[in-house]
């Protein structure tokens, strides 16, 4: 895809999720809405993949490591063909197949089990290193939330990557400043984000995260032979704007289907 392209497949992702959230009118709407960019730039253009062939061993692959934003990854993974767009409809529903933290035993397109926050760095990692070992010519990319930074078991990652020179990873800090239960900087500030992972021997990026074009050319510079990240600068529940408005009390929220129809007016 090219620039537009991708502008406009971020539309339909972001859309696509509000409807998906609609349907049991009340999930991880902020975290979501704060990565439909990454998504569209990373489906769009730059992940080597076979929706056809979700388990293709040299595929490029995904650990949403912030597994509670996966209504966005549905709606991509449906958007792509990996499976009905009908199936959205199973959001949150006890024994469907779109649990509201992602599961790689439940959903096509899913390479990591999520959920338990901190643990996806470290799993990327492992993945990275395993592909390389194996000659497999595949990247891997890992999205971890800011608020998720607060666990340890990141910093011990981006050691483990620098060490072993995992030139084929590349993090984005989905920096939307909000967690759980409040601002992040309230809660436990993790200060300045580039300098800190910079200074853990990585190739680190800022980019406007909502900003296709920064996102896709911030990509495309990540060819280097360490590990990169890319921190997005972004809102969270960006497009819904009572979600927005509701800051930072917008981790997860109950909306009704009149106030997902009205933002959805407004993206269109
Ligand atoms: C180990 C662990 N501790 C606590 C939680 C509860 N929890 C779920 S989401 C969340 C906040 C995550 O914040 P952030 O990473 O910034 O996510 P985002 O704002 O992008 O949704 C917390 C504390 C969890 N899922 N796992």
């Amino acid at each position: 895809m090219d620039i537009q392209e991708m502008k406009d497949f971020a539309k339909q992702i972001r859309v696509t999720t509000l409807r998906e959230l609609a349907v049991p009118g009340f999930g991880h709407i902020g975290g979501a809405m704060s990565i439909v960019e990454t998504l569209a730039v990373l489906y769009g253009k730059y992940l080597k993949h076979d929706p056809k062939n979700p388990l293709w061993a040299e595929r490029d692959k995904l650990v949403l490591s912030k597994g509670h934003s996966g209504p966005a990854l549905y709606a991509t993974l449906a958007l792509r063909g990996y499976f009905p767009m009908e199936m959205l409809t199973e959001l949150n529903r006890v024994g469907g197949r779109l649990p509201s933290h992602v599961d790689r035993t439940k959903t096509p397109g899913i390479d990591m089990t999520a959920g338990s926050l901190g643990q996806g760095l470290s799993v990327a990692c492992g993945i990275a290193l395993g592909d390389r070992l194996d000659g497999r010519d595949c990247r891997t990319y890992c999205i971890v939330g800011d608020g998720e930074l607060n666990e340890g078991q990141n910093w011990e990652a981006l050691m483990f990557a620098a060490q072993y020179n995992l030139g084929n990873l590349t993090l984005f800090v989905d920096n939307n400043k909000v967690q759980l239960d409040g601002w992040t900087n309230d809660i436990m500030s993790i200060g300045n984000i580039k300098a800190k992972i910079q200074e853990f021997g990585w190739n680190v990026l800022s980019v406007d995260g909502h900003d296709v074009e920064a996102v896709s050319n911030a990509l495309s510079g990540v060819v280097a032979p360490i590990p990169s990240a890319i921190i997005l600068d972004t809102i969270k529940g960006k497009g819904a704007e009572f979600a927005e408005a509701a800051a930072p009390n917008n981790h997860h929220m109950t909306f009704t289907a009149e106030q997902i129809e009205s933002v959805i007016k407004e993206i269109l």
